[in-house]
């Protein structure tokens, strides 16, 4: 039975700024959710989002606000005795808030797994792995900065696979800056672009064929998350694999995109879809119809990473990796111990539940609230 809810705003500053088409992120504000059980067993979730409202629907404050005035009251009230319970009241009583919903879903499921003594990973079906291919996110904005960085990650080994976030010059200057990127790295190295829906279909169609040429490997989210038909069109009239990210809003859009052979690749987030569970499903439907899948982030702390990671570590295929490395783009730590990133995996923690421990005067220091 849940005792407490409790919502935190955490301000943790970016190692450098994160130019994305929608937001150039300086700071990030990591929503963390805190589940007290009347068993004393307290769980944690997240529901971080990018660039306040210019990205999702949810924006931390808002989360924050629905969830205290809201979700909190309707879930200490509901007597659930356990997480599929809480979440099926909260499911049917609330519209929209995939965000709150997904860290409040991590938390009841962290506190589950920890009762019973096993990684988060088991309870959503058994891990098949134990680590995770990381990519690194280049978004300083500038060609020679961002190659300079990516040979640093490649020398530390931690990445090999770089995503480009493009979207914001035009499209002639985005796709030089792409492959000039690709040329310097060399065919070892996996090199991707994120549009995040700022092309027209005209401009997808002659920029794609540009970058496939030159040898970039995917193409997320190039026009509008609307424009499915679009989406489709592109991904058919192309061989280079064209992605679905932000389309995707959890197992109906999943199923609506599957069924028109909207994407060839999937971008799996747990937030986006509205928890673990329904990301699981979204899995499952990108499984059964043929459709890759990309382990996704919305640059979450530690919280939300490891949750990330404990489910796409229960998938069967996840042909394209992760960009499991929210942690690494802040100043701050808030865990005890760090997540381990290591010979370019994130490895998936071990211990029961999240298993991770948070740093609760890290946490005190930087909370706004
Ligand atoms: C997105 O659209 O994929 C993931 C990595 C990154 O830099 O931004 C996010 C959001
Ligand atoms: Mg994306």
């Amino acid at each position: 039975m849940i005792e407490s809810i409790q919502t935190l705003l955490v301000d943790v500053p970016t190692i450098r700024p994160h130019k994305l088409s929608v937001a150039t992120m300086k700071t990030q504000t990591l929503v963390l959710v805190r589940v007290l059980c009347t068993d004393g067993i307290e769980g944690w979730g997240e529901a971080t989002t990018i660039g306040g409202l210019a990205y999702g629907e949810e924006s931390p404050e808002s989360v924050k606000a629905n969830i205290d005035a809201h979700i909190a009251p309707l879930m200490l009230a509901c007597g659930a005795k356990n997480a599929a319970q809480a979440m099926a009241q909260v499911r049917r009583a609330i519209r929209g808030n995939r965000f709150a919903k997904c860290a409040l879903e991590t938390a009841l499921l962290d506190a589950e797994a920890q009762r019973l003594g096993v990684p988060l990973s088991e309870l959503l079906g058994g891990r098949l792995r134990d680590e995770l291919p990381v990519a690194w996110t280049l978004a300083s904005g500038d060609t020679a900065r961002d190659i300079a960085e990516a040979e640093q990650m490649l020398a530390a080994r931690r990445h090999r696979i770089f995503k480009l976030k493009i979207g914001l010059r035009t499209v002639r200057e985005d796709v030089a800056h792409s492959l000039a990127i690709k040329r310097a790295l060399g065919d070892s190295v996996s090199v991707r672009v994120d549009v995040n829906q700022a092309w027209s279909e005209q401009e997808a169609t002659r920029a794609i064929a540009a970058l496939q040429d030159g040898g970039i490997d995917l193409i997320e989210q190039p026009v509008r998350a609307e424009q499915r038909g679009a989406l489709a069109r592109l991904a058919a009239a192309h061989a280079v694999p064209v992605m679905a990210d932000e389309a995707l809003t959890g197992p109906a859009s999943a199923f609506d995109i599957a069924r028109h052979d909207g994407a060839d690749v999937f971008a799996i987030k747990i937030a986006q879809s509205g928890g673990l569970v329904p990301a699981a499903q979204v899995a499952a439907i990108a499984h059964t119809a043929g459709i890759g899948l990309y382990g996704g982030t919305m640059l979450e702390g530690p919280v939300g990473t490891a949750a990330s990671a404990h489910l796409f570590a229960t998938f069967e295929e996840l042909a394209y990796g992760t960009e499991l490395f929210g942690p690494l783009l802040l100043t701050e730590q808030i865990l005890a111990e760090p997540l381990i990133y290591r010979d370019f995996m994130l490895q998936v923690p071990s211990r029961p539940g999240l298993g991770i421990q948070l740093d609760h005067d890290r946490i005190a220091a930087l909370r706004r609230n």
